[in-house]
């Protein structure tokens, strides 16, 4: 038998709208939204009244169970899943590290990773190296797996980083392809030098992490990406905006029309870099990620460029370490795993930080955290919006109410929460995934297995008219000129 669900009186919001309505679910998908409406005795009915009914949040950027500096982020595809449902995400895209450069390989044990899973799910896939081999298995990716976003790494030399040359290969296939190319964009060449500089200051601790890696860096290389990405004529995400300078390169592309997504994550807009002097170890190694949290006032400035367009979607990051893993790293700080938790506090940050405080409207909420994601990876509206025929993610949230973050309480893994402490207003009160109620009366139900993979396909809104521009920019070129053949006194070609 199937789960009939109707969420009574609440006020649905889409990213477009908002009214009172019912929402009417059955066998794991919306069937009707309207006020008023009448069902039988074997419906389970939730009262939503006084509360906004929304769209499950989609977490565009996650890594569980990677495997990384030497160890592997401790929330794989359950527990890391879990707690994105008790934060009201119902579905997260993950990256696919490839396996010695291939990416079928790291494809299939992404697969197995993400049989455990208990909520809707998606892959990007990471580009390390560029041959023959890895452009004949874009295609595949693209085609038969149903991945349309490639992330290349400008950072991490030595390990996951790309040069210019196979980044423009990169983009290139990603264009043929209709695929989104993704940045991670720090100058990892200047962040290797920028280590080594602390290290001989015999500036070891975390605080050495955010000093190393400035701003600067990663201002450089978001320009150089877009600036590459604009060359090739092809849309650009840069995942994980950080800084005023990444996110200013970002602004000035859109203004002039270029093809840039820019996603801030929950870090980078609540936190500051304070934490990473912290003197005890525990506290300020669990703040390290890359790009690293920055000094107060990038923060506000990112949360100024949500709420006015520049950047569009948020996602965390979330990669989490216990303290024994961040410990590795105690007596020199580029061996601390980077990550920081967020997959189950995102929604409610964005909520307290960017709704509370008037900064974003209630629909706004819902495309940023959301809708957007669904449109841009190319899922909407059977994901990112509470309309019939859409699947049911859905959450209920009392404005009322109000969410405290701890890591005795949090569903994650991990053993410290970077937003240990914090509270705000609004809370998560019911979480349905797939038609379920996944998460009520603050517990957890889910079974292992239950969550899907969603195939993303390619030529997303982002690609519409991409060719058009590209003929009528060969058609303005003048046809080459035509010389003859004459030979200099030096007997060199003369052109
Ligand atoms: N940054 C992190 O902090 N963790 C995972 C990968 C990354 O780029
Ligand atoms: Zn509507
Ligand atoms: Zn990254
Ligand atoms: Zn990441």
């Amino acid at each position: 038998s199937s789960t009939k669900l109707l969420i009574k009186g609440g006020t649905v919001v889409n990213a477009h709208h908002q009214e009172v309505a019912d929402v009417y679910v059955e066998d794991g998908i919306i069937f009707a939204v309207k006020p008023n409406l009448k069902v039988g005795d074997d419906v389970k009915v939730i009262d939503a009244t006084g509360k906004f009914v929304m769209p499950g949040g989609i977490d565009p950027h996650t890594h569980l169970a990677m495997e990384f500096m030497g160890t592997e982020s401790v929330d794989d595809f359950f527990s890391g899943q879990a707690a994105a449902l008790a934060g009201g995400t119902t579905m997260h895209i993950d990256f696919v590290i490839p396996v010695n450069g291939s990416l079928i390989a790291g494809l299939e044990a992404y697969e197995e990773k993400a049989k455990k899973s208990c909520m809707d799910y998606g892959f990007h896939m990471a580009i390390t190296k560029f041959d023959d081999i890895v452009s004949r298995d874009m295609e595949i990716v693209v085609k038969e797996k149903g991945i349309n976003s490639f992330k290349f790494f400008l950072a991490y030399k030595g390990a996951l980083m790309v040069n210019d040359e196979l980044l423009l290969e990169g983009l290139k296939r990603c264009k043929s392809l209709g695929a989104l190319a993704m940045v991670h964009a720090e100058n990892g060449d200047a962040v290797f030098e920028g280590q080594k500089r602390m290290i001989q200051l015999g500036i070891t601790g975390p605080e050495g992490h955010a000093l190393s890696r400035p701003p600067v860096l990663e201002g450089e290389a978001t320009a150089r990406a877009i600036r590459l990405a604009g060359f090739v004529n092809t849309p650009l995400y840069v995942v994980h905006v950080m800084s005023i300078d990444a996110m200013e390169e970002i602004a000035k592309a859109r203004k002039s029309g270029q093809r840039v997504v820019g996603e801030p994550v929950v870090s980078g807009l609540v936190l500051d870099d304070s934490g990473l002097w912290d003197s005890d170890f525990a506290t300020a190694s669990k703040y390290v990620m890359s790009p690293p949290i920055r000094a107060s006032g990038h923060g506000k400035a990112l949360q100024g460029a949500l709420s006015n367009g520049v950047l569009q979607l948020v996602g965390t990051d979330h990669c989490a370490f216990n303290s024994t893993q961040k410990a590795f790293g105690i007596d020199d700080f580029r061996k601390i795993p980077n990550g920081v938790n967020g997959i189950e506090e995102r929604m409610h940050l964005v909520w307290d930080t960017m709704v509370e405080s008037g900064q974003i409207s209630i629909t706004d909420f819902v495309r940023v955290t959301s809708t957007e994601c669904a449109r841009i990876f190319n899922i909407y509206p059977r994901k990112g919006a509470i309309i019939a025929g859409s699947d049911a993610d859905i959450i209920i949230l009392n404005p009322n109410s109000s969410f405290e973050i701890n890591a005795r309480s949090h569903h994650s893994r991990t053993d410290t929460n970077v937003y240990e402490g914090r509270r705000g207003k609004g809370k998560i009160e019911v979480t349905i995934a797939g038609g379920r109620v996944v998460w009520e009366n603050n517990e957890v139900k889910v079974v292992p297995g239950s969550g899907k993979y969603i195939e993303t396909p390619p030529y997303n809104y982002l690609f519409s008219g991409i060719d058009k521009a590209d003929a009528s920019y060969l058609s303005s070129l003048n046809a080459p000129v035509k010389r003859s053949e004459s030979t200099t006194s030096s007997g060199r070609h003369s052109y």
